[in-house]
This record gives C-alpha cells, structure tokens and sequence, in this order.
C-alpha cells in the first residue's frame, strides 16, 4: 500500500461524516469530508488572535513566495513551529528556520487550543502555515503532500475578507464543491479530505473589517512528521 492510500484505511482520527449538525450551538457542516466550524472564533477572539500574529509576523516577515518552476505566487506566506513550509527555485519543502535565518516564533496558543479540542489532545501541530492574500490573491487548486504522515488531520482558521474555497476529492479533474469561508470559520480536513484537492478561487477584498488595510490571513496546522 503506498503512502496516498495508506490513510483510508488508517486508524488514526479519520471523523464520523455527517451532512450537518453542531456544536456549541454553532453550525458544523460537513461538505465532501471538510468540517466546517461556521463562526467558530467569536470577533474578539479573532481581534486577539490578529494581535498574536502581528508579533510572528515581527519576528518572521511575510514573503512573496516563488514555486520551483519560477512562477510568483499572489499570496503572501510565513509560519509559526517548529518547522514552516517555503517554496522558492529549490523546491517545497519544510524548513527549520525562516529564509532570514532566524527560527520560527512559536504557533499563537488560541490556535493550539483549537487543534486539541478539534484535531488531536495529545499530538501538536509541527507548522502554522500562515497565508495573506491581498486584492485579487488565489490559490489554485492542489494538495497539501509534502508532510510526512497523513493519518492526522489539517486545520485551518480563517480571519478578516470572505473567500471562495474549492475542494475537490483525490483526483485531479474530478467535481468540486465551494463554499464561502468567513472571518472566524474553522476547517478540519481529516481521513479522505486530508488528501482532497483545494483551493482558494479569490476574496471579496474588503468584504470584512477585521484588518484595517483589508485582506484575509488563513492559517492552516499541520503535523509534518
Ligand atoms: C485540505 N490554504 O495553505 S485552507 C494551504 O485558505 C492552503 O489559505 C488555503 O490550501 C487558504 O495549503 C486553504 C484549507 C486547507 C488547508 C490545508 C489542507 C485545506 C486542506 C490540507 C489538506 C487538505
Ligand atoms: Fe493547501
């Protein structure tokens, strides 16, 4: 079995499916095996959690990151952890330290709260991925594979503009849904949907005033190995 297939018949924290229900009295969905915790972070919790990134953003500046192809992303990429993921000519992969040398500050502990109680108590995250998408940033379509296990689920918070995002299931081409992130929604993509195709169509720039100067920050929690 290679290591794509491995994680459908893993045993690890693969979810109950369910088309809807909640929690807290909030709205969980389950769309094509994304759970998505609408509102899950109240405004003052995603203010407080802003405030928090300024300073990783302090000690690890967002980069305008390059794909081993050469071509720009329109995103604007830093981390938090032990280990953050950078692209640029040499290839994707996970780093120790950010380009300028210096390691990453430690993931924001509102975060690592929201990843014990949905994704795994006992197991931290490696990588807070940490993604600024300006007016008319997307990203394309594809899958998180450069971590080396993926029996563990991926979570993502969403903060400031409303963003269009695409998910797909594990094969590229095949039907795709899209729902509308909001300033606050958390993703858990776990079992089949860790490795589902995704992405981000675009943002109602604007659209929320969480960020004075506008925007969508998304962090997404990985364990890499
Ligand atoms: C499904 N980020 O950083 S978050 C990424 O909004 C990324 O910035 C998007 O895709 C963003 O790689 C989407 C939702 C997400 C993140 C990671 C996943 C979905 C995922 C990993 C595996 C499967
Ligand atoms: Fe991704």
């Amino acid at each position: 079995m290679d290591r794509l297939t491995k994680v459908f018949h893993a045993p690890g924290p693969v979810r109950a499916s369910r088309p809807w229900g909640e929690q807290q009295g909030r709205p969980v969905l389950t769309v094509k095996g994304f759970e998505i915790h609408k509102g899950r972070l109240d405004p003052a919790a995603q203010a407080a959690l802003v405030e928090e990134l300024r300073a990783v953003a302090v000690a690890a500046p967002f980069v305008a990151p390059v794909t081993p192809s050469g071509k720009a992303m329109s995103v604007r990429m830093t981390a938090a952890g032990r280990l953050g993921w950078v692209t640029d000519r040499k290839g994707y992969r996970y780093e120790p330290r950010h380009p300028s040398g210096a390691p990453w500050p430690p993931i924001p502990a509102a975060v690592l709260a929201l990843w014990r109680e949905l994704c795994a108590p006992d197991r931290a995250p490696d990588c807070c991925l940490v993604n600024y998408y300006g007016k008319g940033a997307r990203m394309g379509l594809h899958r998180d594979a450069d971590e080396g296990d993926f029996a563990w689920p991926v979570l993502s918070v969403s903060l400031g503009d409303p963003a269009r995002f695409r998910m797909g299931g594990t094969e590229r081409g095949g039907p795709t849904a899209s729902v509308l992130l909001e300033s606050g929604d958390v993703v858990v993509m776990g079992g089949p949907a860790r490795l589902a195709y995704h992405g981000i169509d675009g943002i109602r720039f604007g659209g929320s005033s969480l960020l004075p100067q506008g925007g969508r920050i998304n962090l997404t929690c990985r364990v890499v190995a």
